[in-house]
């Protein structure tokens, strides 16, 4: 069945409101109704409120998960309410999914920080009859969702395995420089680079260390690696912070070309590094996909489509190299820093 095309174009407001501890959280409405947040559709007129909560909101991956979000939003009609704290932090990730619950959402696209502690939380959700959607991070029970949207992280940690082997001729020592356990995506990043690893016979992995998201406690912990592991020639950044600090502790090593850095995500610090060859390989996801793809999919669940909805998508990901990073048909796949 085909998706009706309800395009109905009305003028844009947009409201930021900040709340609790002015660092912590961010709420911005994208309105195209009649109505915002906290109420169900009043009439047929009225527009479907869904919350997106991503990971983090200072974020650009998520940003640009943003930007692709808005633009399905306004096609469809629907309000989109952007809101989430402002650092990678579970503690404040839950207080703000229970108190959205409050406002009674038609629909929740979420980027769980945890995949177990977001689950009761996520489940309250269901419970009151609104669709949950995951969007990149997931949870370890799935069972509760109406779908699960990512990029295919395990090939992205196997192809900077095998980018890392290729470059430093299948010999050596190298390490990972991961996030946190916990999250969905980047222990798969992990699973992926480690299994892959394992073809290179010649080739060992002398340290997995997890930088809680800080591109300063990632610099550090790969001076520490260089310093401690004479044959090191190699890192895998599992994410945009964990790649950027492992690349800064590389250059400030002038290690440069020697210990070969794969990141993830393409921001611009780390396009930059990537061009100037302190990083050598990024894995680029396409967030703003899975953010419209993530609107459009709780608006068939709303509107009783849901036969057209993939309970699990995995995005392809995109291999940028120092190479081809002037490349438009890689460049188009960077990432945005702002939501408007
Ligand atoms: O790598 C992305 C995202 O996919 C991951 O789940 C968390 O980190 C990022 O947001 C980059 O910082």
């Amino acid at each position: 069945m085909k998706r009706a095309n309800l395009l109905s174009k009305k003028g844009w407001r947009s409201r930021l409101a900040t709340a609790g501890t002015a660092a912590a959280l961010v709420s911005t409405a994208f309105v195209t109704g009649a109505t915002v947040a906290g109420t169900a559709p009043a009439s047929a007129s009225a527009k479907y409120n869904i919350v997106l909560i991503p990971g983090l909101t200072t974020d650009p991956f998520y940003i640009t998960m943003g930007v692709g979000a808005k633009a399905e939003a306004a096609k469809l009609g629907v309000n989109l309410i952007w809101k989430g704290a402002t650092t990678w932090d579970t503690s404040l990730e839950v207080p703000i999914v229970n108190s959205t619950l409050a406002t009674h959402p038609n629909a929740l696209l979420i980027a769980p920080t945890d995949d177990v502690a977001l689950f009761k939380p996520m489940d309250a959700y269901v419970k009151a009859g609104i669709p949950v959607i995951s969007v990149d991070t997931t949870l370890l029970d799935q069972s509760i969702l109406t779908a699960a949207i990512s990029s295919d992280n395990y090939q992205g940690g196997e192809a900077a395995a095998d980018a890392i082997a290729k470059l430093a001729g299948d010999k050596g020592q190298v390490a990972v420089i991961n996030v946190e356990k916990g999250v969905s995506t980047t222990d798969l990043r992990q699973a992926g680079f480690l299994a892959e690893m394992k073809h290179y016979t010649n080739m060992s992995v002398v340290a997995t260390e997890y930088d809680q998201d800080s591109p300063t406690t990632a610099e550090s912990d790969a001076r520490a690696l260089i310093l401690g592991h004479k044959g090191l020639v190699g890192i895998f950044g599992t994410n945009l912070y964990s790649a950027e600090g492992a690349a800064k502790g590389v250059d400030a090593a002038s290690m440069k070309g020697k210990v070969f850095v794969a990141g993830y995500d393409a921001e611009p610090a780390e396009v930059a590094l990537l061009k100037q060859g302190v990083i050598n390989i990024l894995v680029i996801q396409n967030p703003a996909e899975e953010g419209s793809l993530a609107v459009q999919y709780a608006y068939d669940v709303l509107t009783g489509h849901k036969s057209l909805i993939k309970k699990s998508v995995l995005l392809p990901n995109v291999i940028a190299t120092t190479a081809n990073a002037n490349d438009p048909s890689v460049s188009q796949y960077f990432y945005k820093t702002s939501l408007s």
